[in-house]
């Protein structure tokens, strides 16, 4: 059993690549020209890890083995971010676009959808995967416990409506919103003391699209049967 960083694969077969990242050598894409993602770039020697989820993860040898890169190129990116809490939330905002700009995302190929309240989210983030026009959505709220007494419903409607966004479309939908104690915790994360919460979701994001472009790129190939 080998032990591999993340978003690092070693081995024989096709699949288990570095997958890659090069997004200077890509190519500009008009922005009534593009589609959800194009077929992933070719392989980069220096591809940065992806770390923006913590932990580590062991793939035996011999299996085939899918893993997916924060990389943005010829990708487009929908971001759905809630106006309450507007303050955190334009910092969360601020880092996804940082981090996906970073990742190769050009600016013309991100949208970004305003809702009232994280409450709106899960709608925002359907409608924008609904629309096919993007790799993957990318959700930002905030909901702080000490400003209100419904905190458990907003927040829990939040995560599961955008799960469901999700399951639904099988667009990958990912969860940046705050839900927090009070303010102190929530600037901490939205670029503090923890970070930038909006960074880890858009990197995500893009994860979740890359490995599915690649497993969409295997199994569209004719191969072997399951049988
Ligand atoms: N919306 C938030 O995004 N965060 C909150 O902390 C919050 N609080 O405290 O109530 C909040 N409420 C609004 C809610 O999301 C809806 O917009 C509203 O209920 C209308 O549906």
């Amino acid at each position: 059993m080998t032990e591999r960083p993340p978003g690092r694969l070693e081995g024989a077969d096709e699949l288990r690549v570095t997958p890659p990242f090069d997004a200077e050598a890509e190519t500009r894409v008009e922005p009534d020209e593009r589609g959800a993602e194009d077929p992933p770039a070719a392989p980069a020697a220096s591809a940065p890890p992806a770390e923006h989820a913590p932990g580590r993860l062991v793939i035996p040898d011999g299996v085939g083995a899918f893993v997916g890169m924060p990389n943005g190129v010829r990708r487009s990116v929908g971001i759905v971010v809630s106006r309450y809490n507007g303050d955190i939330t334009t910092k969360l905002l601020e880092g996804a676009l940082g981090a996906l700009t970073a990742a190769g995302v050009q600016r013309d190929r991100i949208d970004v959808l305003q809702v009232p309240g994280a409450f709106e989210l899960p709608l925002g983030a359907m409608a924008l995967a609904k629309s096919r026009r993007y790799a993957c959505v990318v959700a930002l709220g905030c909901v702080i416990r000490g400003e209100t007494p419904h905190f458990d419903y907003i927040a829990a409607e939040a995560a599961s409506g955008l799960q469901l966004a999700a399951l639904e479309t099988g667009v990958p939908v990912v969860l940046g919103v705050l839900t927090t104690e009070d303010r102190a915790q929530a600037e901490a994360r939205a670029g503090g003391a923890h970070g930038n919460k909006g960074e880890e979701a858009a990197s995500s994001a893009l994860e979740m699209a890359d490995v599915f472009a690649r497993l969409r790129a295997v199994t569209a190939a004719p191969g072997p049967s399951a049988a």
